[in-house]
C-alpha cells in the first residue's frame, strides 16, 4: 500500500496489520509526480489525496493496482472511467463528513453576512474605539433566502441548519429531489431563478465537465448586489477572474470561500486583497472526529478490496453490481 501524504502512525499500524506499507514522508508537500508513478508501479493499493492526479498514465503502469482510496468525498482528481475499465476499485469517504462540512458551510454564511472576520480583526488591532450606529453592521442570515446549488447529502444537512435560522431554502440540482422537498420544505428552482432570488448562493456541486465554470461574469451579474457567494465545493466551479471582478465591481456583496482554483493560495492572491472575502484553507471536513473517521474508512476500504470483499464506499459501484 502506498500512502501519498504523511498520515498518523495509527493509520500506518492499521494498514500494516494486513499489508506492507510505504508512505510519502511529508505532511505539507504532495508527493512529486515521478515518485508517485514509481510507487504506483509496485502498489496493490494507493491511499490518495485531492492533490494527486490519478489518471490514465498512472493506471497504464500500475499493473498490480487493485484499489485507490481517496481521502475525500470528491474524486475529481481521479479518472474513474479509466479505473473501471481496468477493474480498479475507486473509493471515497462520503456520509461521515456530511455534518462537519455542513457546519463549515453554514459558518461561512454567518462569517460573510455578519462580517465576523472584519469584526475580530477590529478588536485584535485595537480599532474598537467607540459605538456608532452602523459600526460593523452586516446583513442578516435569518429570514433570508439561501440557494443551494447541488442538493446531495451535504446540501440537505445545510438546509436543515438554514431552516433552524428560519431561512427560505431554494435548491438547484440535476434531478429534482421530491422526497427532500417534502421532508424539509425546500423548493426547487431553475439555476437562473435561484441565482436571482438568493441572498446567499451556496455551491456544493462536485467538479465535473458540466459544473466547471458554471459561475461566470454573467451569472454574478444576475445575482442581487446584496448577495453573498459561498463555495465549499471546488474552486473551478466559478471562473475565479469573474468572481474577483464581480466582487470588485460590487456586482455581489461578498464571498465566503473554502476552495480555490489552485490550492494553497498565497497572501498576495487577488481575492485576499478584498475585504469582502472570507477565505478559508479548504477545511470543510477538518474536525478531528471526521478526519479520523475518513482515514479509518480509507483503511477499511483498502482492506476489503485486498481481501476480495466488497468495500463500504466504492465510487465505481458497477464493479460490484451495486447499481
Ligand atoms: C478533503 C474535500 O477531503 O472530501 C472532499 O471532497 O474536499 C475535503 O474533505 C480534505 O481536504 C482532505 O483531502
Amino acid at each position: 500500500i502506498y500512502i501519498t501524504r504523511k498520515l498518523p502512525e495509527s493509520v500506518i499500524d492499521t494498514l500494516k496489520s494486513f499489508a506492507d506499507v510505504e508512505m510519502w514522508d511529508s505532511e505539507e508537500n504532495p508527493v512529486p509526480r515521478d515518485i508517485l508513478l514509481n510507487e504506483a508501479k509496485k502498489a496493490d493499493a494507493l491511499l490518495t489525496m485531492l492533490s494527486d492526479k490519478i489518471d490514465k498514465e498512472l493506471f497504464d503502469i500500475a499493473t498490480n493496482l487493485k484499489v485507490v482510496a481517496n481521502l475525500a468525498v470528491g474524486f475529481d482528481n481521479i479518472d474513474v472511467e479509466e479505473a473501471t475499465k481496468r477493474r480498479i476499485v475507486v473509493c471515497n469517504t462520503p456520509d461521515i463528513l456530511t455534518d462537519t462540512t455542513a457546519d463549515l458551510a453554514f459558518s461561512l454564511l454567518l462569517m460573510t453576512g455578519r462580517r465576523l472576520v472584519e469584526a475580530v480583526d477590529v478588536v485584535r488591532e485595537g480599532k474598537w474605539k467607540s459605538w456608532s450606529s452602523y459600526f460593523l453592521a452586516g446583513t442578516d442570515v435569518h429570514h433570508k433566502t439561501l440557494g443551494i446549488v447541488g442538493m446531495g447529502n451535504i446540501g440537505e444537512a445545510v438546509a436543515k441548519r438554514a431552516l433552524g435560522f428560519d431561512m427560505r431554502v431554494l435548491y438547484h440540482n440535476r434531478s429534482r429531489k421530491l422526497e427532500t422537498e417534502e421532508k424539509l420544505g425546500v423548493k426547487y428552482a431553475t439555476f437562473d431563478e435561484l441565482v436571482k432570488q438568493s441572498d446567499y448562493v451556496l455551491v456544493l456541486t462536485p467538479l465535473t465537465p458540466e459544473t466547471k465554470g458554471m459561475f461566470t461574469k454573467e451569472v454574478f451579474k444576475r445575482m442581487k448586489k446584496s448577495a453573498f457567494f459561498i463555495n465549499v465545493a471546488r474552486g473551478p466551479v466559478a471562473v475565479e477572474a469573474d468572481l474577483i471582478e464581480a466582487l470588485k465591481e460590487g456586482e455581489i456583496a461578498g464571498a465566503g470561500l473554502d476552495v480555490f482554483d489552485k490550492e494553497p493560495i498565497s497572501p498576495d492572491h487577488p481575492l485576499l486583497q478584498l475585504n469582502n472575502v472570507v477565505a478559508l484553507p479548504h477545511i470543510g471536513s477538518a474536525s478531528v472526529e471526521t478526519r479520523t473517521a475518513m482515514m479509518e474508512l480509507c483503511c477499511d476500504n483498502i482492506e476489503a478490496v485486498l481481501k476480495n470483499e466488497v468495500p463500504k464506499t466504492p465510487v465505481n459501484r458497477e464493479l460490484f453490481q451495486l447499481v
